[in-house]
């Protein structure tokens, strides 16, 4: 299986994350590529290639543009202020508030954001920009007949939507590749979001459209991040009535529990017909992982990976969360090894 990855990652470096009252370093750091890349490596998975560039029109199928434009000057905005730390928004436009779009940077964070912990920093957009890019270019080899392709993206992208960064997400790198199937020929794309976190951004994104089914296994929001959205009864709104499937899970869900929500996903997508899969691939449910609470151990991650290949669909892994370093390499190499049966 190749593997889309380029070093740019490492653009993204911010040092703050607000959680759990304190600024830590951020749990979504470069180290996580470079440890998910050495184990690719190690295993002897396939190429290695870089991105191309696609640009924005791919960008803008998926995001507003005054969305974009807002990520591509926003630490260009913060920084003139002279603040002394990372931007980090602190209002939002809650319940009964107008919906205007403010001018000053304060505002403006608040208005693009649905959560708080992930700081914008220098180099924020160059990575988020071609994060997006090794995406495409993931979708690009699925189309060129792969069977299965690996984007190691970073920063993450399920909880972005179309004007909203957080949960360490920018550009939803998944629904950007998952357009792009469809604008280069496919007629069904299927989105199975196996990230501990509910992909809320690709839910809102697909919410109301037919061509794609989005299925999403997760902490039940009720306990977990993103709090507000993956309920059972989000089933999509009208073309797309039936077409979002939520399997949201308790506080210390086991292999057997998830593996038989996934076993429904990939009957839901069987009888979707998709030409293409695309799967948002967070291996932070593992057991160890430090923020999240599922029981999946290393020997799952392979198992699941050859139950999606049960569906003879080309396929792209797009990379999402997983937090644990130590094992977040051999978990991610699980999934694509267990895939390919190798
Ligand atoms: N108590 C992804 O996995 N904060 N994003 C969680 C835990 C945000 C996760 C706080 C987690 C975002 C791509
Ligand atoms: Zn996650």
């Amino acid at each position: 299986m190749k593997t889309i990855f380029t070093e740019k990652h490492k653009l993204r470096n911010a040092k703050t994350e607000l959680y759990g009252g304190q600024l830590v370093e951020p749990f979504e750091r470069p180290s996580r590529a470079e440890f998910i890349i050495e184990r690719v490596r190690q295993a002897g998975l396939g190429a290695i290639v870089d991105p191309q560039d696609f640009g924005l029109d791919p960008v803008y199928k998926i995001h507003n543009t005054h969305y974009v434009d807002f990520l591509q000057v926003a630490w260009d905005h913060w920084k003139a202020e002279n603040f002394a730390g990372e931007a980090i928004p602190t209002t939002w436009p809650a319940r009964r508030m107008s919906d205007r779009v403010p001018e000053f940077i304060e505002g403006r964070l608040g208005y693009y954001s649905m959560a708080v912990e992930t700081s914008i920093s220098d180099g924020t957009w160059e990575a988020a920009y071609w994060s997006a890019q090794v995406a495409l270019t993931g979708a690009a080899e699925v189309q060129g007949g792969e069977k299965g392709v690996f984007a190691l993206c970073r920063p993450p992208g399920h909880h972005s939507a179309l004007d909203m960064y957080g949960g360490y997400c920018f550009l939803n790198n998944a629904a950007i590749a998952a357009q792009s199937l469809l604008d280069n020929g496919a007629k069904r794309v299927a989105v199975v979001d196996v990230d501990f976190h509910h992909g809320n951004g690709t839910q809102d994104i697909f919410y109301e459209r037919n061509d794609v089914l989005f299925a999403s296994l997760h902490g039940d929001p009720s306990h977990a991040f993103p709090h507000f959205l993956g309920y059972s009864e989000e089933k999509g709104e009208g073309d797309g009535a039936g077409f979002n499937i939520n399997y949201p899970m308790k506080p210390g869900t086991r292999f057997e529990e998830w593996r038989a929500a996934l076993a429904d996903a990939l009957d839901n997508v069987r009888h979707f017909a998709p030409d293409a899969l695309v799967i948002s691939l967070g291996v932070d449910t593992f057991e160890n992982d430090p923020i999240s609470f599922f029981k999946l151990k290393s020997e799952d991650f392979l198992t699941y990976g050859a139950d999606i290949a049960q569906l003879q669909l080309p396929t792209l892994f797009v990379m999402e969360g997983g937090y644990d370093i130590d094992e977040i390499g051999i978990n991610t190499v699980n999934v694509l090894q267990g895939f390919t049966g190798e």
